[in-house]
């Protein structure tokens, strides 16, 4: 996990009052339930401090487009208080941070977050105690004031003028990123095709190389860049760069600057996604996530609603490499969900949550007794080790780290408690127009 400073912050979303005055409330029955974990744990010979350190060291960054309403090609509902520019996401972020603990860092998207003064936008996310975490380019949408169109592809567009455009892009984006002191960007391109026949599967490949050459030629030496793959939409016949072979392939091909990253929404319905996160580890190109869920076709679920056990082993594979040292890894993480009909806030802190939960149970795996189950070839007893450790209810661990970092102990609650929302939608005059259209 990359752990740098701790930014301290300045401001406050919510009146910190109110959230000691909730804890004061819930702190007896947490004593409790903690103690009674602790003591069914230490029957295991496992610390309950111990695993209580190690999942507060686990925190994920905010995507700053998570905090407005998400919508499907169908529709989108907005939601009163939505944030109306960056500053006013970076706020609603900042109550995710101050009542969960578990989200430092900020993932901003351009040209959706364009500022004239990406300074102005580090010192007031520095205020509410964020860093910035990878940045994300995009050309998967034509913007207003835009040359060519990306109708027919972007970095692997036939017409060398529009790649060229989308490689620009994805500098200016490095050259924002360094502003507000960032180290990684994530391409996730919507190149493919509709129709059998469209393009040529080789040469569309060959065109993003040759674009992502030029990218990683302008990355800073202690920058990373991340390919995210994903099997299908927009593109519904054919994806150029589909899955975590022709990801693997690719930053094979780019050099050491580049790693694959994992969304877990971007695969086939299936799909055994902590295996691929073993191989990408394994081979050190494990670049980190982007946590959701999916059941079919979505890919953009709160983490951990739809799939838990899978969620639960993939922090297994995590655990296990942090366990190990595995060589190179250091894996960056972000959540990238659609909020589409529950409050953006509200999920954003479940899922954070929901993270650290499944993170906690894989700490608990006995990896001294499994790997002897596994090499006696005692297959329920290996079984067991993992689902005994998935069926432990950890959730007083997760709440106590938040506490002890200062946070909420039942962060929805809290910021019910706080109307927070009630406020914003006073504050922020906003038009409840439903229009369609995908974050
Ligand atoms: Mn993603």
């Amino acid at each position: 996990m990359s752990q740098q400073n701790a930014v301290i912050p300045s401001h406050t979303a919510i009146d910190p009052d109110l959230v000691e005055r909730h804890n004061r409330r819930q702190l007896p029955e947490l004593e409790q339930d903690y103690e009674f974990l602790g003591e069914q744990l230490a029957r295991r010979k496992i610390d309950i401090d111990n695993i209580c350190q190690r999942a507060s060291g686990f925190d994920v960054a905010i995507p700053t487009w998570g905090v407005g309403t998400g919508g499907t090609r169908f529709a989108r509902f907005p939601i009163s208080g939505e944030p109306r520019n960056i500053f006013e996401k970076i706020e609603d972020c900042a109550v995710i941070q101050q009542l969960g603990r578990a989200t430092p860092a900020l993932s901003p998207h351009f040209p959706w977050d364009q500022v004239d003064d990406p300074v102005e936008l580090k010192q007031h996310a520095n205020a509410y105690g964020f860093r910035f975490d990878a940045v994300n380019s995009n050309t998967f949408q034509d913007q207003p004031d835009q040359g060519l169109s990306y109708k027919y592809g972007s970095l692997t567009h036939q017409d060398p003028e529009v790649r060229a455009q989308a490689v620009a892009h994805n500098i200016e984006c490095i050259e924002t990123g360094r502003k507000l002191g960032s180290n990684a960007l994530t391409v996730w391109i919507a190149d493919g095709t509709n129709f059998p026949g469209q393009q040529d599967f080789t040469h569309s490949l060959e065109r993003y190389l040759d674009s992502m050459y030029q990218i990683t030629a302008a990355l800073p030496p202690d920058w990373q860049i991340y390919i995210e793959h994903k099997f299908y939409e927009p593109a519904f016949y054919s994806t150029v760069i589909q899955d975590w072979g022709t990801s693997y392939l690719c930053a094979t091909e780019l050099g050491e600057q580049a790693k694959c990253l994992v969304d877990l929404g971007h695969h086939a319905p299936g799909v055994n996604i902590e295996m691929i996160v073993a191989r990408l580890i394994q081979f050190g190109k494990l670049a980190g996530f982007h946590f959701n869920d999916s059941k079919y076709g979505d890919d953009d679920l709160d983490a951990g609603s739809v799939q838990p056990f899978q969620l639960f082993l993939v922090m297994n594979e995590l655990v296990a490499a942090e366990n190990r040292h595995a060589a190179g890894y250091d894996p960056a993480f972000m959540l990238d969900q659609s909020h589409n009909i529950t409050d953006p806030i509200e999920s954003l802190l479940s899922s954070a949550s929901m993270l650290r939960r499944c993170y906690a149970q894989a700490l608990l795996v006995d990896r001294e007794a499994l790997a002897e189950a596994q090499h006696a070839n005692d297959v329920m007893q290996a079984h067991k080790l993992l689902t005994r450790c998935y069926e432990t209810d950890v959730e007083p661990i997760v709440q106590m780290a938040r506490l002890r970092a200062g946070g909420a102990i039942a962060p929805l609650l809290a910021y019910r408690e706080s109307e927070y929302r009630l406020q914003k939608s006073n504050a922020r005059p906003h038009p409840l127009i439903s229009g369609s259209g995908i974050v």
